[in-house]
């Protein structure tokens, strides 16, 4: 098959043109290499490209990462979105740029402000910005009218001022970017294990036996995370991916460090084993492995299970073992398109490895069923004892750089009573109890009107959501609409009544506050907080930082109230100082984040306590969800590219799956093509599923040959969004099910593109 054949290894060579490319397209050549000696070191700013931990932080070590390479040229780019930019631009004019472009105009600079009725933003000072806020968040007639969206870049001290705001106002509404990405993980953990979070450690890499990436694409999405994987490979790990999609950087990997010294060596082969079972079929295969594990454990004398562990530790065996009893190998076979051999083979590394870990992220998550294939991955880790022991551990790999730490500090729209207990007692307030709305709900309220000021820290909300044009309505009905931005983005062009943009500091600068420079902190995937500093000049004398802006508008909207927002503003120690006292395990904050590699908060499940409903880690049997289509669809997963991050694209090229120039493909397989009489090439439309007499559409898609199971087929979010109604959402965690979009393809014209 064409592009799959394109069989070079993963990094290497590409990775380092990759980069220059960037940091010469961001015209930042020289700051942009200065700013990435200091990422992720003991006295720099920790990377905002990912949330994958550093090996061993304390180390002065260069850890080189594309991708990582390609978020700070972004930062540092020379180019501005200043006012006379946004004077000569209309947001009309704006809106029909792409949002490659709307990327590469730079920097904002200004506070920005759009007026009722008018086309322009024009700039507005800080202290009128923060008073068209207050004043409107005063005038709604209930605090749950205002909405506190979160992206998952916010530092630990933004986010705890944020969520302190939305809360002193009277509101729980804080959704935030993991309702769309590990929701599924935190509740499919939380009922099975008792804390939402992974239960590994980097180091615990190093012994693991057997390693299993399921649903993840590392190679693009977590750089660095193949570093770890090589290593692992080097030593004889055996390392199983579970993808519909043949991912190359899982396949094999060149560290772009070693690349000159090895120059013209293959790279490092990482899968030893990789099985490519139909898009959603993840709970099917898991039943197969586990089914083969009991089997194998009555035929030898119970020695493949852990006993000790479960019957000390777990509840619910009898449970789990009658569904797993009652699902087919039949079944099985037909749900994953895999042969029970292939399944068994996998299964059979996993019960003779003493140590398994098990990684995962949006191919498990973004499903209807996307908490129970959570929990079906912790079944299979709780039969081996696998959780709370050295080289073993679920892991959950995040996105975002501190998309953990901000649900840490409280960006949740369910907060525990226990935690609004402690924040009305440092605080002296009575924090509202009422549950508040998550992301897809507060689409919903917008779209009916009840949601009427929406604040955004960080993030592009227009579109990192489902069903684009729901959305784009709800934020159109708002009465104001704030972003709290770096870089301009379609959030700021589909707007309330009056829109502002608040622009603000990003990570690698320097923040200089009454009491000098600041330091914040993050969380990364594995639950280690750490220090992050800033040391570039910001891009302009306008920038605030999150913190200031979140107490400007705290301010504004409370102008007498009682709560000491400058000291903390002043010194971001204060801050430390309050979520030392609100939030457990921040004992000794500032003293433990002197330490260069940070300190690691302490989690139940990796000491083997469980805070679940019986006490102990439930086994929790997943039914087999039904994954069939309707006659003639195809079963759509969204992906990003190599070249994107989030709905922020830095470049049109997808570098391991030879794509080139190009955003509006879609990988077939050629069963399916020839089914449809589609050529490699040809352009096709895409038509989602049929909502209240509505057929959603993509139109202008260029259909790709590739290696995808027969009736499975990939194309790149957010392009694809539109595709995916508000209603099609996980079970319970409510994350869109943007992995599992039933569509029809229909060639457009049969011409060539
Ligand atoms: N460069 C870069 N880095 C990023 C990001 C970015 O956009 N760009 N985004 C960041 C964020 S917020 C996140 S959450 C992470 C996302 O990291 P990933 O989860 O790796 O990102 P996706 O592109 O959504 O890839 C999902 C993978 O799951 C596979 N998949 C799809 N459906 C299924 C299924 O049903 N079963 C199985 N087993 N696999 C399936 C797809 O083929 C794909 O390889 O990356 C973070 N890092
Ligand atoms: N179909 C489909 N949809 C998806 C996904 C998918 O796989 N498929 N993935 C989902 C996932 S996992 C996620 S996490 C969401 C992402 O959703 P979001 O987090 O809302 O989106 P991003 O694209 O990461 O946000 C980019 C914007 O953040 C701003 N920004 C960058 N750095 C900073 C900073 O330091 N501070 C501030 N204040 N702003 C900053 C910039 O203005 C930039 O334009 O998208 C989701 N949407
Ligand atoms: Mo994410």
């Amino acid at each position: 098959m064409k592009n799959s054949k394109n069989g070079k290894a993963a990094g290497g060579l590409g990775a380092l043109k990759g980069t220059w490319e960037t940091l010469r397209r961001e015209k930042t050549v020289r700051e942009g290499s200065r700013a990435l000696l200091k990422v992720n070191q003991p006295d720099g700013f920790d990377c905002p490209g990912c949330a994958w931990p550093e090996p061993d932080r304390g180390a002065h070590s260069f850890e080189f990462c594309e991708n990582g390479a390609k978020a700070v040229a972004a930062e540092t780019t020379s180019k501005r979105v200043d006012p006379s930019f946004l004077e000569k631009y209309s947001v009309t004019d704006l809106l029909r740029k792409s949002d490659f472009w709307l990327e590469q105009q730079g920097r904002l600079t200004h506070p920005m402000i759009l007026e009722e009725g008018s086309n322009y933003y024009r700039p507005i000072s800080w202290d009128d910005a923060f008073n068209t806020i207050g004043k409107q968040l005063r005038a709604l007639p209930s605090p749950d009218h205002a909405l506190f969206y979160t992206s998952g870049r916010t530092s630990n001290e933004a986010a705890f001022l944020y969520q302190l705001l939305a809360r002193r106002l009277g509101t729980n509404n804080l959704p935030d970017c993991s309702n769309l990405c590990h929701e599924s993980s935190g509740v499919g953990l939380g009922e099975s294990i008792g804390v939402g979070k992974g239960t590994v450690q980097i180091r615990d890499f190093d012994s693991a036996d057997a390693i299993f990436v399921i649903g993840q694409n590392p190679g693009t999405n977590h750089p660095r995370m193949l570093a770890t994987l090589q290593e692992a490979a080097r030593r004889g790990a055996r390392i199983i991916c579970i993808n519909p999609l043949k991912e190359r950087g899982l396949v094999t990997f060149t560290h772009p460090k070693e690349f000159l010294p090895t120059l013209g060596m293959k790279g490092t082969a990482i899968a030893t084993h990789y099985l490519q079972p139909v898009v959603g079929s993840d709970i099917a295969l898991l039943k197969g492995m586990m089914k083969h594990l009991l089997m194998r454990d009555r035929a030898e004398n119970k020695t493949i299970l852990d006993w000790a562990f479960i019957h000390e530790h777990t509840s619910g065996f009898d449970d789990l073992r009658e569904d797993l009893e009652g699902t087919s190998w039949d079944t099985i076979v037909d749900d994953t398109g895999l042969s029970q051999s292939d399944i068994e083979e996998v299964a059979d590394i996993y019960a003779d490895a003493d140590a398994s870990i098990v990684c995962w992220a949006m191919g498990i998550t973004q499903h209807v069923h996307g908490v129970h294939n959570v929990q079906a991955i912790a079944n299979l880790l709780l039969l081996k004892g696998n959780i709370g022991r050295p080289g073993a551990g679920a892991c959950p790999v995040r996105g975002h750089s501190n998309v953990q730490g901000d649900r840490t500090m409280g960006i949740i729209e369910k907060p525990k009573e226990d935690f609004l207990d402690r924040l009305g007692r440092r605080f002296g307030f009575d924090p509202p109890k009422k549950h508040g709305l998550a992301a897809i709900r507060a689409i919903e309220s917008m779209v009916n009107n009840s949601g009427q000021v929406f604040i955004g820290m960080g993030g592009n909300f227009a579109q990192a959501t489902s069903d684009t044009e729901a959305c784009h309505k709800g934020l159109r009905n708002c009465v104001l609409t704030v972003h709290v931005s770096t870089k301009l983005n379609r959030s700021h062009l589909v707007h309330g009544k009056t829109a502002l943009i608040l622009p603000c500091l990003a990570r690698s600068e320097q923040d200089v506050q009454a009491s000098g420079p600041q330091k914040v902190t993050v969380e990364d995937s594995m639950g280690v907080v750490h220090a992050s500093q800033g040391h570039r000049k910001p891009p302009s004398p306008h920038l605030r930082s999150e913190p200031a802006i979140v107490a400007g508008i705290a301010r504004a909207a409370q102008p007498n109230d009682h709560i000491g927002w400058e000291a903390m503003v002043d010194d971001y120690a204060e801050i430390r100082k309050a979520i030392e006292v609100v939030i457990p395990a921040f004992e000794g904050f500032e003293e433990k984040i002197k330490l260069p590699g940070g300190f690691p908060l302490h989690n139940s499940a990796s000491n083997r306590e469980w805070a679940t409903t019986t006490g102990k880690a439930r086994f929790i049997p997943t039914p087999s969800p039904d994954i069939r289509v309707p006659e003639g669809h195809l079963r759509l997963f969204t992906i990003r590219s190599h070249d994107q991050y989030n709905t922020t694209i830095y470049g049109l090229d997808d570098r391991y799956r030879g794509i080139k120039g190009d955003r509006m493909v879609v990988f077939l397989h050629p069963g399916d093509m020839k089914e449809r009489l589609i050529e490699d090439g040809d352009r096709v439309d895409l038509f989602g599923i049929e909502d209240r007499g509505l057929v959603r559409r993509a139109l202008g898609f260029r259909a790709v040959e590739y290696d995808v199971p027969r009736g499975c087929c990939a194309a790149y979010f957010p392009e694809t969004n539109s595709l995916v109604p508000l209603w099609h959402r996980a079970h319970r965690s409510e994350t869109p099910a943007s992995k599992f979009i039933p569509i029809i393809i229909k060639k457009a014209g049969g011409e060539k593109t």
